[in-house]
């Protein structure tokens, strides 16, 4: 993002910071985020060919006839089942850990954001692929606006829902969360989200396999460390089947 666009966001953000300032770059630590998250950008964008290269994007026509829900399918919290019966009209996605500006932000701020819409395959461990359409925010955009502090080397996703009674989560390198196609989608096929595929919001990590791709996304957490969090491998998979914590496609 160019500082011109940049301010443009922070600018429409302006009311989201819980912080006192008004806009990063009035602050010396808001200028050293900024200039964090800019490194990032340039190392992701000097990775041509290897992790930073783009995934296929598929056309419309190739789009599948139905996108199947896999995992949970539908979060059976009290909590959840609340937002999913007004619409999520007030979920919030939290902005939080190793950044500048905590931020909170509604469904409407996260649709206000510049926007990516890109057609990819999925593909699950499971043995199944389908092809569709995400809509929403890099998350390159979000962590800018936040301001990600230096120390900050993961990228932790919160899920509203449980497996097995233990609450799922999956997290990303730099590398992931800078890379082009990695976005906050809050639409698919030109819809909201169904329930089944993670309404309101959830991740696409298009380089890697299914399970990365965190659905019923409550929060977005820059760490400096996957040890401390839940079994330390940085991912429900990963702690409870000793899946892959990199699983590239
Ligand atoms: N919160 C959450 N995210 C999740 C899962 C889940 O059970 N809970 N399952 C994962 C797996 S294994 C896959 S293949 C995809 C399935 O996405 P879909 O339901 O849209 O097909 O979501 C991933 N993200
Ligand atoms: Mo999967």
């Amino acid at each position: 993002m160019s500082g011109f666009e940049r301010r443009g966001v922070i600018a429409g953000m302006g009311a989201l910071f819980l912080g006192a300032c008004s806009k990063v770059g009035d602050s010396a630590a808001g200028r050293s985020a900024f200039a964090t998250a800019q490194a990032w950008h340039r190392r992701v964008q000097r990775l041509v060919g290897g992790r930073g290269g783009l995934v296929k994007e598929y056309a419309a026509s190739q789009i599948s006839p139905s996108f199947r829900g896999n995992g949970t399918t539908e979060p059976s919290s009290l909590s959840y089942q609340a937002h999913a019966a007004t619409g999520f009209a007030d979920w919030r996605l939290d902005v939080r850990g190793l950044v500048e500006h905590p931020l909170s932000l509604s469904l409407e701020n996260v649709r206000g954001l510049p926007q990516r819409t890109q057609i990819t395959r999925h593909d699950c461990v499971e043995g199944w692929s389908a092809i569709g359409q995400w809509t929403g925010p890099q998350l390159s955009t979000v962590l800018e606006a936040a301001g990600l502090l230096a120390e900050a080397r993961f990228i932790v996703f919160r899920c509203a829902d449980t497996l097995n009674g233990t609450p799922y989560y999956e997290s990303v390198d730099m590398i992931d969360a800078f890379h082009p196609q990695t976005i906050v989608a809050h639409s698919l096929n030109g819809e909201p989200l169904p329930v089944k595929n993670g309404a309101p919001l959830r991740m696409r990590i298009e380089r890697q396999l299914g399970y990365k791709h965190a659905k019923y996304l409550t929060a977005i957490e820059a760490v400096a460390s996957l040890d401390d969090i839940a079994g330390g491998q940085g991912g429900y998979w990963e702690d409870t089947t000793g899946y892959q914590w990199y699983a590239g496609v």
